[in-house]
């Protein structure tokens, strides 16, 4: 009879549990066990190559970094044996790299295992980019910072060359990172052992003469993805960040801008003091002058022109607190619904999409979905750059076997690792993905069980697509037609998470395209499945959040109508008053109210509206034609100059709440710093206006908030409170106290009941084929720089990318006259700009690519009035342009 081993094994005497896939090192690291090794780094993949780990298995030695745990093994960690082992590797990498043990982990391992580590001596450095310090001296060559660069970033920055017996580093092509494909996210750094490679800002608080350093847990204030960070700091200044190790959403990776640009927050430029405007002049005032002028100011206007005469932009990069407060006030104590964000220019027509597929406009999946998922399908996103550590993990996940298709205008960096990449025209979303769901049911390549079950409209879309056809859209969408039936084949294998952004949903077809989009998700049985479904990569850290509490003209706190009784109900033991029954204005309608005059007065919270939104010269026009602007801002922007009361605001790192990123994970902010000055925090702003306009608001925290919203919003955020946000936080819906938050959404049913079929016609939009205008323009981001740039700018950032460039073609440069490094004028019908130039075959024929990150550029002078009819969101993404060279 054939014996079962116990599910357990020994490791140094102690019972340790087999989990599937242990190592040795695995087991031991639970246990708190240290086995000393170089090489390996903590969830990636063993390198085997420094052989520090090996341990004792039943008399022999094995490296416990590769080595699995099998049950009823017992390990011994140190033996007389190993530790001379150990002892003589240590001794041969001193040997051949004398210098190296100044710091780090190989220095304690030395003097663990009773060698001499040398003494300090000035460090060599490989320089090129402001982050990163190479001294080779401190090199040992275990290969550590590889493993980092190449199985979490998925860079192949690093390597080690051996010539002659020599091994070691080398960087990039000629041994410097600004040689290199290296993007500054650090993840070498926190692999080396030995302080070879190492943060240049990383400065410690002797170096500053400042006293003792604390350590803050909290949340990245850039993207969506919503990286949990550790902030160092000292004397009220950030030291550094870093990843927290075991954070669900990063796993200790970060991006270089979370990582490395904080110096925003002592920049001299900050704003410190209230502003309000005198005999024309912004000059500095007192808090309770300028909260006193604000409340007069709105009190008036809504007195002489009725409420819908104000308006609100509530702030995607604030926390959800101040966003819930200050819809709330404009729509309980002031009476009107004119309440918008900038969700509104960036993934409105994302949440309308889903929400009339689904029943529910966020995200079904969740990031965990890109490791379990076998086929990823990446429309009108470029995550390396947009959403880096999400961009870091599909890498990864083509690596280990994920089939992927990347459906672009721009040869992006995951083109690289796709199996087809479709170059289509912009704002030719529709026909391709209808012409697509045409040849899936031609195939009958569909999951009929999925359909039957769950979605309707079956009929009507198979006879509505049946009018397309591959050839058809390959014509439409400028793509061959066989590059086009390869993404049938891929889609054909079953269910896929399909990730998508702003070239989908800025867009004049922005609603049709996520909705034609998700009907790929419908008749391929992904959404509601894990590693499969709709994975939207929401932009700003917090524009998901604020789309929860309501940031919206038609919508109250957790997505609900605005007189329904249920909500009304919810709302009365907390509400003075509820809101008013008729849907307000969008933000491009209250921009177009304000220069018509029907909007005269508008509070806008973190958004630089004259830089990002669309045909700059008629934003400024309504900024310019109202009685009251009131802006809420950590810095002086084109928006702020231009404002009647401006309040200094404390900025993700010196602030307390929560933010919700765009997988609805709900997740603690902490201050880790001070403010500057006088500036606040801005839900405690939005409390003392409210209080002025005679508001009983007694809010004691952001905690009190959130409880609030809990109450008003029950089915989604009810059991999400303060004291459960430890760690990970929480993935709403989470209705009750003891619900553990939800990863998949509509696993057991859609919102809507059945999801939704649609049936939707292709269109050109009006920026389509204008005369003497023949490229079309995209405009979007790169890595360095986050949105307006005022605080990626304000940091070392500014010298990895200090401009925005034009991209165009190599081909349509010569037909153009232009060259790389020259000057262009680029004129479209709304204005011109002038724009250096890049030659890069990585953008399409007959479009050019311009960021908007420099407010010189005046990138939005460029884009025009056309929008998404259905959402409002403008078209950032397909503009006729011409561009020459200016001598
Ligand atoms: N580094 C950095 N990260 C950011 C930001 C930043 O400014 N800088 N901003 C944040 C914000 S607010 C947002 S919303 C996200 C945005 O993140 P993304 O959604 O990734 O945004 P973009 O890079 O602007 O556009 C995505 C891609 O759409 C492509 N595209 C253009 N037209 C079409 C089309 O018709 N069809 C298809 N399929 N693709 C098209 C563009 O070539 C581009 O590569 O990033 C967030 N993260
Ligand atoms: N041409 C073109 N234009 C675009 C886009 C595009 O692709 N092309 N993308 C659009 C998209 S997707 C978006 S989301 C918008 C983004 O446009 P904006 O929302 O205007 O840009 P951000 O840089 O994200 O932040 C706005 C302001 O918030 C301030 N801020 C940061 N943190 C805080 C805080 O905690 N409190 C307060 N009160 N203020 C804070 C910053 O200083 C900054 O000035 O741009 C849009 N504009
Ligand atoms: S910073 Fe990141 S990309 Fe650059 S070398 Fe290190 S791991 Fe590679
Ligand atoms: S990926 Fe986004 S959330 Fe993470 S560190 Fe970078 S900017 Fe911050
Ligand atoms: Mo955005």
């Amino acid at each position: 009879m054939a014996i079962t081993p116990p599910p357990f094994a020994t490791l140094d005497g102690r019972r340790v549990d087999v989990q599937p896939g242990d190592t040795i090192q695995d087991a031991a690291a639970r246990l708190g066990v240290p086995i000393p090794t170089l090489c390996h780094v903590p969830g990636l993949p063993p390198a085997a190559s420094c052989r520090l780990c090996t341990v004792e298995v039943d008399g022999r030695w094995v490296g416990a970094c590769h080595t699995p745990l099998t049950p009823g093994a017992s390990v011994r960690t140190v033996t007389d044996g190993l530790v001379t082992l150990r002892r003589g590797i240590l001794e041969l990498y001193q040997a051949s790299h004398p210098a190296a043990g100044q710091q780090g982990a190989f220095r304690a391992l030395l003097i663990a295992h009773g060698l001499t580590p040398p003494a300090k001596t000035p460090g060599r450095h490989a320089g090129g980019v402001p982050y990163l310090r190479f001294d080779a001296d401190q090199c040992v060559v275990c290969r550590a910072c590889v493993q980092a660069c190449t199985h979490r970033q998925g860079q192949f920055v690093l390597g080690v060359t051996d010539r002659g017996g020599d091994t070691r580093l080398t960087i990039g092509r000629d041994d410097t990172f600004a040689s290199s494909d290296c993007v500054s996210c650090g993840a070498c750094v926190d692999a080396c052992p030995t302080g070879a490679l190492s943060d240049r800002d990383r400065v410690g608080p002797a170096g500053l003469g400042l006293a003792a350093e604390s350590v803050t847990d909290t949340v990245c204030g850039y993207c969506g993805v919503g990286c949990r960070l550790q902030v160092s700091q000292a004397g009220g200044r950030v030291l550094r960040i870093q990843g927290v190790p075991d954070a669900a959403v990063n796993r200790g990776h970060l991006c270089g801008k979370g990582r490395y640009a904080h110096a925003w927050h002592r920049s001299p430029e900050r704003l410190t003091q209230p502003l309000v405007r005198r005999d024309g002049a912004l000059v500095p005032a007192t808090w309770p002058e300028a909260i006193a002028r604000a409340a007069e100011g709105l009190t008036a206007l809504a007195a002489a022109h009725g409420p819908d005469a104000i308006g609100v932009f509530t702030s995607s990069r604030s926390t959800n607190e101040s966003a819930y407060l200050l819809q709330k006030l404009f729509r309980e104590q002031l009476g009107t619904n004119n309440v918008d964000c900038c969700a509104r220019v960036c993934h409105a027509s994302t949440a309308l999409g889903l929400r009339l597929v689904t029943g529910a406009g966020a995200a079904s999946a969740s990031f965990d979905d890109i490791e379990r998922a076998t086929r990823i399908v990446v429309a009108g996103a470029n995550p390396t750059e947009a959403h880096p550590v999400v961009g870091a993990r599909i890498k990864q996940a083509v690596m280990n076997g994920a089939q992927l298709v990347v459906i672009d205008p721009r040869r992006i960096e995951l083109a690289d690792f796709a199996a087809v990449h479709l170059a289509l025209t912009p704002g030719t979303n529709v026909a391709l993905f209808n012409a697509v769901a045409q040849a899936l049911l031609a195939r009958g390549a569909v999951d009929d069980a999925y359909l039957a079950e769950r979605v309707e409209g079956l009929a009507a879309f198979t006879a509505h697509v049946g009018q397309t056809s591959v050839a058809a859209a390959a014509v439409q969408c400028g793509v061959p037609a066989a590059d086009i039936e390869a993404f049938v084949e891929v889609l054909a294998g079953g269910p896929t998470l399909f990730v998508h952004g702003l070239g989908l949903s800025e867009l004049f077809q922005g609603t049709a395209s996520v909705m034609t989009l998700a009907a790929l998700g419908l008749l391929t049985g992904s959404v509601g499945r894990p590693g499969a479904g709709m994975l939207p990569l929401r932009g700003q850290n917090n524009v998901q959040g604020n789309a929860d509490m309501g940031g919206m003209p038609n919508l109250v706190t957790g997505y609900q109508g605005l007189s329904d009784p249920v909500t009304l109900a919810r709302l009365q033991p907390h509400w003075r008053r509820p809101p008013p029954p008729t849907p307000g204005l969008t933000l491009p309608e209250m921009i177009d109210a304000a220069v018509t005059g029907e909007v005269r007065g508008l509070w806008i919270q973190g958004e630089a509206i004259v830089q990002s939104d669309p045909n700059e010269a008629h934003v400024i026009q309504a900024l310019d034609r109202l009685d009251l602007l009131i802006v809420q801002e950590l810095f002086m922007t084109e928006t702020a100059r231009r404002a009647d009361v401006v309040f200094p605001a404390a900025g993700a790192l010196e602030q307390d709440g929560t933010f919700t990123n765009g997988e609805r994970r709900v997740q603690a902010l902490r201050a880790a710093v001070p403010p500057p000055g006088a500036a606040r925090p801005d839900w405690a702003v939005v409390q003392a206006v409210a209080q002025a306009l005679g508001a009983s608001w007694r809010y004691g925290s952001p905690a009190a908030v959130l409880a609030e919203v809990a109450a008003v919003a029950p089915h989604l955020y009810g059991g999400v409170h303060a004291d459960r946000l430890g760690g990970d936080g929480l993935q709403w819906p989470c209705p009750t106290a003891d619900h553990p938050g939800t990863a998949t959404v509509h696993a057991d049913g859609f919102l809507r009941g059945k999801a939704a079929l649609m049936c939707v016609d292709f269109a050109l939009s009006a920026e389509h084929g204008v005369p003497g205008y023949p490229l079309l323009l995209i405009t979007g981001r790169v890595l360095h720089h986050y949105n307006v740039g005022t605080m990626t700018r304000r940091t070392p950032h500014a010298e990895l990318v200090d401009r925005d460039v034009l991209g165009v073609h190599p081909a349509d440069a010569v037909a153009l006259g232009l060259v790389t490094g020259g000057r262009a004028l680029i004129e479209s019908q709304w204005g011109a700009v002038e724009a250096p130039v890049l030659a890069d075959p990585r953008i399409a024929q007959g479009t050019a690519f311009l960021s908007f990150h420099f407010p010189e550029t005046h990138t939005n002078r460029l884009t025009g009035p056309v929008r998404d009819p259905q959402a409002n969101c403008p078209q950032y993404k397909a503009t006729a342009v011409r561009v020459r060279p200016i001598p």
